[in-house]
């Protein structure tokens, strides 16, 4: 049998069952079975791969689900799903209908919160503490588990300030990789690897556990020296200690039996603590732990070899829009000395690295922070310098005051970046770029603009840092565009302008961003059917294109907007804003994402899904103009 211990284990009350000595053997099967499942089916692997044993760990000691376990992000928690019960629908983990690919408390009573974007966890956690014991449920233990490049959000600070005065037991577990899907950043970053190799610390730490620990209850005395040791020299020092929080560790993350020890010895400490976890990011699988950056999300993958399956192709393929975002603004940045390029956290991902590997000193990878991105933005902007902000669409949910008040209010010269806007695919929920559209038309200064292929992208780019004329957002989507040779000369977009894509005159469709390319496909469809259906890429959502709307309402009674985005508040609702202010009474349908939010799948499932694909588009417009033409389209 392949995995003699893991096939027997249906959750955590199989693995209770288990001698401590078999933990190694578990863990090494889970491994596997990760290893295993990924290479076919790809998802976050370095990540799970890393807390394999602190996974197991954490099941075997704490009583879960009663005892509550928050991790930050989620991306890890792979391990956790297989051994509390969904070993069997793992291969369907963030297919379309599958397991989401994050923790999720209407998935598993396992997942004690729901997750996806960072920082989450220990504010989480105190709240699930603290509503515990108000209702005298004093008996619960619950546990934050956050990676250092988590750590970097400021939300994490905010949940840590506050744990350190309620008397909570909350134990937070720093799983520090070193790593964040970039290598981690930021000055809290040296502090780690310097309280990990900090000698005087970690000496006295080790020689009052070597001299007390092994006597007959000594522990308890071990640990009051410890403490003693540690207000006298530590307070000061160590930054989770003057915040109240009792700090242990560093301990050997891959070494699951002495963490399920010191894990059972924190059960019994009461108060605020953290413990200092080292682990290495895709242990276990030797190219995940040389390449963590690739392997934290590799695609598929030959399991013996490592090597990384891609689709080959004999024709050229179209650029990533990230990588025309990254590109160009290298080839911007060379010319115009003010631009500077930002990404909290996402070099690789936003493909700002190609910036950065030029240009070091004009980028700033600012750590898991979207606020900071935002107003440290603003801040170079007041000084005369263009920031480009790339931030993904779900993440700048993030920071939209910032948005507002920091940079709009002030009208200042930022140019927004929105990469992953629209349905994202196997991420799910948690990360489609579903809301910008209809949150960024609403702030007052700010030019709104979405291209619907990757040359308008960078003539997008090269616009915007013509105009320094205040905040211009350009939003784009994750994956490819359509355009091989992509890299054509500069052309300046006029703001505010459509452009034409066909003309037609059964009904006009008005499109915005990568939706556009779905109406293509339908427009195309329709031409077999006799319909004549206009196309308008427009561009822009604010400001919007008034002058193609009047001509537009003028002409048809109907007209059909598309979105990848919420239809409530969106760019349909921006025309349907414009017919009511200028009294046209044309019936309008809007497509696009709709008032509820959708799971994991491919995006041609989930356009699907969502009534936009194109043969929805088709339907939608058969119908439409079925109605407006009853009598000859029945005959
Ligand atoms: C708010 C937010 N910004 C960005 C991301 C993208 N992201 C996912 S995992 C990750 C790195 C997390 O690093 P760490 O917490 O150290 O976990 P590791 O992957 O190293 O185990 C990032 C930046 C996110 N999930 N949420």
């Amino acid at each position: 049998m392949q995995y003699p211990l893991l096939s027997a284990i249906n959750g955590p009350e199989d693995l209770k069952k288990l001698k401590l000595d078999d933990l190694i053997k578990v863990s090494a099967e889970l491994r596997k079975f990760i290893i295993d499942v990924l290479s076919k089916n790809p998802g976050h692997f370095g990540a799970s791969l890393g807390v394999v044993e602190l996974t197991v760990a954490l099941h075997y000691v704490f009583n879960t689900p009663y005892d509550k376990l928050v991790w930050d992000v989620g991306h890890q928690a792979y391990a956790h799903k297989i051994l509390t019960g969904r070993r069997d629908i793992f291969h369907t983990n963030r297919k379309y209908k599958g397991i989401s690919g994050f923790p999720k408390p209407t998935e598993s009573e396992y997942d004690a919160f729901g997750v996806g974007h960072s920082s989450t966890s220990i504010s989480a956690a105190l709240g699930i503490a603290l509503a515990s014991q108000h209702m005298n449920d004093v008996g619960r233990q619950v546990v934050a588990i956050i990676g250092d490049g988590s750590l970097t959000g400021g939300l994490a600070y905010e949940g840590l300030n506050n744990a350190g005065i309620e008397k909570s037991n909350l134990l937070v577990i720093l799983n520090d990789n070193n790593m964040s899907i970039d290598p981690n950043v930021g000055a809290m970053k040296d502090y780690l690897i310097d309280i990990t190799t900090s000698k005087t610390y970690n000496k006295v730490k080790t020689d009052v556990w070597n001299i007390l620990g092994p006597l007959p209850g000594a522990r308890k005395y071990a640990q009051k020296i410890e403490n003693a040791i540690k207000s006298v020299f530590l307070k000061q020092s160590n930054l989770f200690e003057s915040l109240n929080f009792r700090y242990f560790g560093p301990v050997d993350g891959h070494d699951v039996i002495h963490l399920t020890q010191v894990l059972e010895d924190l059960k019994h400490i009461k108060g605020p603590k953290l413990l200092h976890v080292i682990t290495t990011k895709g242990k276990g699988f030797k190219q995940a732990e040389l390449n963590q950056t690739v392997y934290h999300s590799p695609g598929k993958f030959d399991k013996i070899t490592g090597e990384i399956l891609t689709v080959h192709s004999d024709s050229p393929v179209p650029p990533r829009y990230q990588d025309v975002f990254g590109e160009t603004l290298l080839e911007l940045a060379l010319k115009n000395k003010k631009i500077i390029g930002i990404t909290p956290a996402m070099p690789s991902g936003c493909s700002l690295k190609i910036m950065m590997c030029a240009m070091p000193e004009r980028t700033y990878d600012v750590g898991i922070a979207e606020q900071h991105a935002v107003t440290f933005s603003a801040g170079l902007a007041i000084q005369g310098m263009l920031p480009f902000c790339n931030v993904y669409s779900s993440f700048m949910q993030r920071a939209y005051d910032q948005m507002i008040h920091d940079v709009a209010l002030q009208n200042l010269n930022v140019v927004f970046c929105i990469d992953r806007g629209g349905i994202v695919g196997d991420d799910g929920a948690t990360h489609h770029g579903a809301f910008d559209i209809a949150f960024m038309r609403s702030v007052p200064n700010m030019i709104v603009a979405a291209p619907m292929d990757e040359i308008d992208l960078r003539n997008m780019l090269y616009t915007a840092q013509l105009r320094e004329n205040g905040p211009f957002s350009i939003r784009f989507p994750r994956g490819r565009g359509n355009y091989p040779d992509w890299k054509k000369p500069f052309k300046e977009i006029a703001i505010g302008k459509a452009r034409i894509i066909r003309e037609g005159t059964d009904i006009a469709i008005l499109s915005i961003g990568n939706a556009g390319n779905l109406v293509t496909e339908a427009t195309a469809k329709l031409d077999l059917l006799n319909i004549s259906a206009a196309h308008f890429d427009m561009r822009f959502v604010k400001p919007i294109d008034e002058e193609i709307l009047h001509q537009v309402f003028s002409a048809f009674n109907l007209i059909l907007t598309v979105e990848d985005g919420v239809i409530q508040g969106g760019f349909g609702s921006a025309v349907l804003e414009f017919m009511a202010d200028h009294n046209y009474s044309s019936k309008v349908k809007r497509l696009g994402i709709p008032d509820r939010f959708v799971e994991h799948g491919t995006p041609q499932e989930l356009y699907k899904e969502c009534g936009f694909d194109a043969e929805s588009i088709v339907h939608e417009v058969q119908t439409l103009v079925d109605k407006k033409v009853p009598i000859t389209s029945q005959n």
